[in-house]
């Protein structure tokens, strides 16, 4: 019986590497975004702010730093390709030497890691030429890792949405980080927090009583305007995600980036807006083409019947066609991987 499934095992895996390689390499991330598969979240309820359960949201990262001995976490940032993490500019502000900073990707509780996180080192971080870090606008770095990591049942990349994507009408957004009060009800310290929140009208946060024109066209507001659940210190650069009601994916469209103190009443969370930086994300991964520029804003779903941009890892859809549907082989190939160390006599 083991080797029945053992063979399986290794046809999927040939399968997969011979039709699916990403720039020619096998990579365990291309092919899919924004889908946690660990966790069914169409069954979750997300009341306020909680712990959040492990392989919800399978992007998200802790990106830490050498203190007294052993490492802190910093901020939140978002797995966007396998080597490649989306963060806040101003997470780096005092950092020193960042060959010594690290990046955790696959845990929920910080101090314990677990059999799922992976830890990688930072090869490059790349801080926009343009952010102030008086106004904040341009809140965005990216961090190039050492090495790439293992995508599986904790570990999934975010989909990074062009300009294309009606943000404004998402309604299921959500934000998670192991900052210092997300959540403050209920959450315990150090286990991955997660609150649903609302985007509020750019025009409404602008307003008077509320941030009086300190938000940029670059930004969004998301919390309650009588505040209550919001981000907080050491959330920043960690994702603000929206699921399309229809669909079962959600989009990263904001980074967690600044607001006047946390939770309070008309002064929400401010992220900086992620399709606006589609572009300079491209370009700083080394991928923007003559085909990035003039495709957009045109989405990438012409023959869709539904007028909505299709959810790919940033950039892996347009160079690898795949002719099989990537994902569910992959959801079979990690069932199968528990059901052999099932098998075995592992825990699953
Ligand atoms: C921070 O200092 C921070 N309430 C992050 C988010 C918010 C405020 C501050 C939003 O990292």
């Amino acid at each position: 019986m083991l080797l029945v499934v053992m063979d399986v095992l290794l046809l999927l895996v040939v399968l997969l590497a011979v039709c699916c390689p990403v720039h020619g390499t096998w990579d365990s991330c291309g092919g899919s975004c924004g889908r946690p598969i660990a966790f069914r979240y169409g069954k979750l309820r997300i009341v306020g702010g909680t712990d959040a359960q492990p392989g919800v949201w399978p992007w998200i990262v802790s990106i830490e730093a050498p203190l007294e001995g052993g490492m802190a976490h910093i901020c939140g940032g978002s797995l966007i390709r396998s080597q490649w993490v989306l963060t806040s500019a101003q997470c780096f502000i005092e950092a020193r030497n960042i060959t010594m900073w690290q990046v955790v990707v696959g845990a929920t509780r910080l101090t314990q890691l677990g059999p799922k996180a992976q830890v990688r080192n930072i090869k490059r971080l790349l801080v926009h030429q343009h952010y102030s870090n008086v106004t904040q606008r341009n809140d965005i770095a990216l961090l190039e890792l050492e090495q790439p990591v293992q995508c599986n049942s904790y570990v999934q990349l975010a989909c990074v949405p062009d300009a294309s994507l009606r943000v404004s009408e998402l309604t299921e957004c959500y934000v998670s980080g192991w900052g210092a009060r997300i959540a403050r009800a209920g959450g315990s310290a150090y286990v991955l927090q997660e609150a649903q929140v609302h985007l509020i009208d750019a025009g409404v946060c602008n307003s008077s009583g509320w941030y009086r024109g300190a938000i940029h066209t670059h930004n969004i507001c998301a919390g309650y305007p009588q505040g209550g659940i919001d981000t907080c210190q050491g959330d920043s650069g960690g994702p603000l995600v929206c699921q399309d009601k229809s669909a079962d994916y959600f989009w990263l469209v904001g980074l967690t980036s600044w607001g006047m103190g946390c939770a309070r009443a008309k002064k929400p969370g401010v992220y900086t807006s992620t399709q606006h930086f589609y572009n300079w994300i491209l370009e700083q991964m080394g991928l923007h083409t003559a085909v990035a520029t003039t495709a957009r804003p045109q989405p990438a779903f012409a023959s869709t019947p539904v007028q909505r941009p299709r959810p790919t890892p940033i950039e892996v859809g347009r160079f690898t066609p795949c002719p099989f549907p990537v994902q569910k082989l992959r959801d079979l190939l990690t069932r199968l991987q528990e059901f052999v160390h099932f098998l075995k006599g592992g825990n699953v």
